[in-house]
């Protein structure tokens, strides 16, 4: 342990930004499993010439209604990508999966972070996992499950409904022996949100940063979005880069996006601006 790093080999402490790299049927055409793998170490690759501090890789998708995949088809898409991408960047490679199976294959093919959007609720082995192996951990709030999440979800208090939930998955965390310094929370956009909820976790963001670890958020191309701004999926860039600007105003140290050269240019304007003001400097434990 000890050797972990957000930054991987990058000599760097700016606002991180993820760069996701979905490894589904519908994320690359189909021409089958090896020109899918070829494409998604292509984007890869790209992502981090663009920019990209991390490169987040998920093989089953948690988009509302998804249906779940089993372990062996998760890591027949992923682990091929994690193996020739690590052997060839120096960013930390991170996989998105709620399987503490897939994140131990995952880990020792080259992944140094195990992205869990159900904060060890689906695999309570995920934590001893994340501990064992040193690695660094994002944890998110979800409320109920992809399938049904966005079914009519209420909160009494949204914002702080989801810090309690946090702050408790953050102390399991530590209690079994991850580092504070390897954790990163989540508040979840659109994960068992409506509109209004996820404005004002956004607008309450600084809410999250007594919780002692770093901040990430994931507005990318999100549904909010695209009902605000009346845009389809393929027009959110903007709209998606200023979430992310009033995110990192509002202290995010992360953002985790599709596209990460413009996200990488308004991060780092927006970290500049913010240092500027003297306040929210970048969570440094
Ligand atoms: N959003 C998605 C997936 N994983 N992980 C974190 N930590 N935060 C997020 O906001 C988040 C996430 C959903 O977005 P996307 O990757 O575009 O879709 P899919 O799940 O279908 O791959």
């Amino acid at each position: 342990m000890g050797t972990f790093s957000w930054y991987g080999k990058q000599k760097t402490d700016r606002v991180l930004v993820m760069g996701v790299l979905n490894v589904t049927p519908d994320s690359f055409s189909d021409g089958g499993a090896f020109f899918e793998h070829e494409a998604a170490v292509a984007r890869g690759l790209e992502m981090v010439g663009e920019g990209a501090d991390i490169l987040d890789i998920g093989g089953e998708s948690t988009r509302p209604g998804a249906e779940p995949v089993g372990a062996d088809e998760e890591l027949g898409r992923v682990l091929p990508v994690i193996e020739r991408l690590s052997a060839q960047v120096d960013v930390p490679i991170s996989i998105d999966t709620n399987k503490a199976e897939v994140a131990r294959a995952a880990l020792r093919a080259g992944a140094t972070i195990v992205n869990d959007v159900t904060a060890f609720r689906g695999d309570p082995r995920m934590a001893d996992l994340v501990a064992r192996e040193g690695a660094g951990l994002v944890i998110m709030h979800m409320k109920g499950t992809p399938a049904d999440m966005q079914r009519d979800p209420s909160y009494e208090d949204v914002v702080g409904e989801i810090r309690h939930f946090l702050a408790e998955r953050v102390a399991l965390a530590l209690e079994a022996g991850i580092p504070r310094s390897h954790i990163m929370v989540d508040p979840g956009l659109g994960f068992g949100k409506t509109v209004e909820h996820n404005l004002e976790i956004l607008r309450r963001l600084e809410a999250f940063r007594d919780l002692g670890v770093r901040l990430l958020v994931g507005p990318s191309r999100k549904s909010f979005i695209g009902r605000l701004a009346g845009l389809e999926v393929d027009r959110r860039v903007e709209a998606t880069l200023a979430v992310c600007a009033v995110a990192v105003a509002r202290g995010a140290d992360a953002v985790r996006v599709h596209d990460v050269a413009p996200a990488r240019r308004a991060v780092d304007m927006a970290a500049w601006l913010r240092a500027s003001g003297g306040d929210h400097e970048t969570t440094t434990e």
